[in-house]
């Protein structure tokens, strides 16, 4: 077997890793991991490169030493190298890398000292007190390991939507290539519903020759395992170990089967004790009168939810919660959607840690048809590498004047600025009251206790300069928990001050989460949508974001971003205090529905 390029990129970043453990030279670390990074990206296969006699040194990051090494284990299937200095360090030290919080120096001690090479040695460890014994360790940095560990554990094998979703669509996009006679091919269960991970990702579809998709589907290449491939469903496990179920209908009858599988299993046994009482039972291929023993068959889900005396429920919706009550009282709520949002109010360039320049993230904004767009580059707090200075931020409010002139598109000066680890905000305050858009966030310090953490997330708000909290809980999905703080109080805080919450859309983060935004939604507090972009093709990944607000039940009205720009100007140009009234005013004033106000729950 040829190793992939991720399997080379992953081995130039064990090296740097094990240098690190060691102790070896920064530099020589450095340009492993910048080697690991590149290859990362290569779309070329370099086993194939190395065995057409390519050269590898002109590409950028891969210089004599590396590309001889790639030869090594391309050719050899080893690397001398890497052999040497896995064979200095303690077993199984590489291995406790995969555990958030614990880089090479930690690793190794770990393994010098306590002679741990486990995952779950260390989170024993952690658990008696051996590990807060450790050298620069402590109780505070053994408990936040703990929480790290569990975190990761709780994913318990799901998937987090922002890898599943892709996979899926992989699938389907090659599905419909083999067979043109596909009519209809739709993901149902959690990933129809947004859910933020997948147990296993459900397909249904219609076409005339169900048998052969199913083969079609078993033959992809990149199906590990066939688990079933039947008539009526195939079951597949894709790299890397994500199942796939494939359920085929037919056209008459496939609203009661998309139903049925997009579940969610609450909403279903819910939908069902509806229709008994209706003396109508369900199943997946239709609608049964129980005392007539008739059938009844349905071609999409309106059909089906209509016999039921029912308006279509969008999935986002599906709970088993409340859904059933608003659609028998006809109040289900109008959703927001991508194409209400008129701009994006959390963007990075290479200014700080983005990867593009200012005037591409402009440009790509405006193509999405945006009215407006804040650059939002990090400042120069501890947490983050390359934030701005005063004067480097000055220095960019000077570019975007003159990138003004040549757009149409509203471009505002913002930054996302540290919440420091005391509450105070990372720039003077005459630095931040010169800025259209004040993003605050915490990036250090995630794991102070419940009472000080809340204190400075309240503190943020306080500061009459910060428009909006971003990436609120600082989790990140499957591999950091979210910090601990008294949600109740930063909400109420967040409407008192006027300050805005953020749904941050990027699929690693997912945060405001779905119940803590339906909570905020409640409550009245203005909530905006934003990419967190660092790259320019970041700008239209809202879609993750836009689904985290469909299911706190939000609809456009809630979503500051969805306001046309005068709207937003006057927003954040009137003085925080103010700012709550402006939002309802110009809600009313702009006539949209408020039938539903905030929703059953
Ligand atoms: P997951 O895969 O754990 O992320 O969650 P789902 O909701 O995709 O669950 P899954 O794949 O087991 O089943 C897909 C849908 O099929 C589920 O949402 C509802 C329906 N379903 C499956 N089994 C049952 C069942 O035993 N009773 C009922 N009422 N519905 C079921
Ligand atoms: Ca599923
Ligand atoms: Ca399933
Ligand atoms: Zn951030």
């Amino acid at each position: 077997m040829q190793p992939t390029n991720d399997e080379i990129a992953q081995l130039f970043q064990n090296l740097g890793a094990l240098l690190e453990m060691k102790g070896d030279s920064a530099f020589k670390i450095r340009a492993y991991r910048r080697a690991a990074d590149t290859i990362h990206q290569l779309t070329v296969p370099l086993a194939q490169a190395v065995h057409d006699g390519q050269k590898l040194t002109g590409i950028p990051g891969i210089g004599k030493a590396i590309s001889d090494k790639i030869h090594e284990l391309v050719t050899t299937g080893k690397v001398r190298t890497y052999e040497r200095a896995k064979s200095e360090v303690p077993e199984g030290a590489l291995n406790l890398l995969a555990i958030p919080g614990i880089g090479p120096k930690t690793a190794m001690l770990i393994g010098t000292e306590l002679g741990i090479s486990t995952v779950e040695g260390v989170e024993q460890a952690a658990a008696d007190g051996r590990l807060a014994t450790l050298p620069r360790m402590g109780k505070r940095a053994a408990e936040s390991i703990l929480r790290h560990i569990q975190a990761t554990r709780s994913m318990g094998g799901r998937t987090p939507i922002g890898e599943a979703l892709p996979a899926a669509e992989s699938v389907m996009a090659a599905l419909r290539d083999s067979d043109p006679d596909i009519t209809l091919l739709t993901p149902a269960g959690s990933l129809r519903r947004w859910e933020e991970t997948i147990g296993d990702v459900d397909l249904v579809a219609v076409t005339r020759q169900p048998e052969e998709l199913g083969r079609c589907l078993a033959d992809l290449p990149e199906v590990r395992e066939v688990l079933v491939n039947g008539s009526r469903k195939t079951s597949v496990i894709v790299e890397p170990g994500l199942q796939i179920d494939l359920r085929t209908g037919e056209t008459n009858s496939i609203g009661a089967m998309l139903q049925y599988f997009t579940g969610s299993q609450q909403h279903n046994i819910r939908l069902r004790d509806f229709a008994n009482r209706m003396g109508l039972s369900l199943n997946e291929y239709g609608i049964t009168g129980i005392e007539s023993g008739e059938v009844e068959y349905f071609a999409d889900e309106t059909a089906f939810y209509a016999r039921l005396g029912l308006p279509w429920i969008p999935p986002e919706l599906r709970a088993g919660m409340w859904e059933l009550d608003a659609a028998q009282q006809n109040c289900l709520p109008q959703l927001v959607e991508s194409r209400h949002l008129r701009g994006d109010l959390h963007v990075h360039s290479e200014w700080s840690d983005g990867s593009d320049p200012i005037e591409t993230m402009v440009a790509t904004a405006a193509s999405l048809g945006y009215e407006y767009v804040a650059l939002t580059d990090h400042s120069q707090g501890l947490g983050v590498a390359n934030g701005l200075t005063p004067e480097r931020l000055a220095a960019q409010r000077e570019v975007l004047l003159q990138l003004q002139d040549r757009f149409d598109i509203r471009i505002l000066a913002g930054s996302e600025v540290d919440i420091r680890a005391d509450g105070r905000m990372d720039f003077p305050d005459e630095v931040l009251a010169e800025l259209d858009v004040v993003v605050a966030s915490v990036h250090n310090a995630m794991s102070q206790d419940r009472d000080t953490m809340t204190r400075r997330i309240i503190s943020a708000m306080e500061h009459p300069s910060v428009t909006i909290i971003g990436h609120l809980s600082t989790r990140l999905l499957g591999q950091r928990p979210p910090s601990d703080f008294d949600l109740e109080a930063v909400l109420q805080a967040a409407r008192d001050t006027g300050t805005a919450l953020e749904i941050n859309a990027s699929p690693a983060r997912l945060d405001l989460r779905d119940t803590h935004a339906h909570r905020a939604r409640e409550l009245g507090v203005p909530l905006v949508i934003n990419t967190d972009s660092h790259h320019h093709s970041e700008l239209s990944a809202g879609r993750f974001g836009i689904a985290v607000a469909r299911r706190a039940w939000c609809e456009p009205r809630h979503i500051l971003n969805a306001l046309p720009l005068d709207d937003f100007l006057r927003f954040i140009r009137a003085p925080k205090p103010d700012r709550l009234k402006v939002f309802d005013e110009i809600v009313a004033t702009r006539n949209l529905s408020h039938e539903f106000a905030t929703g059953p729950g």
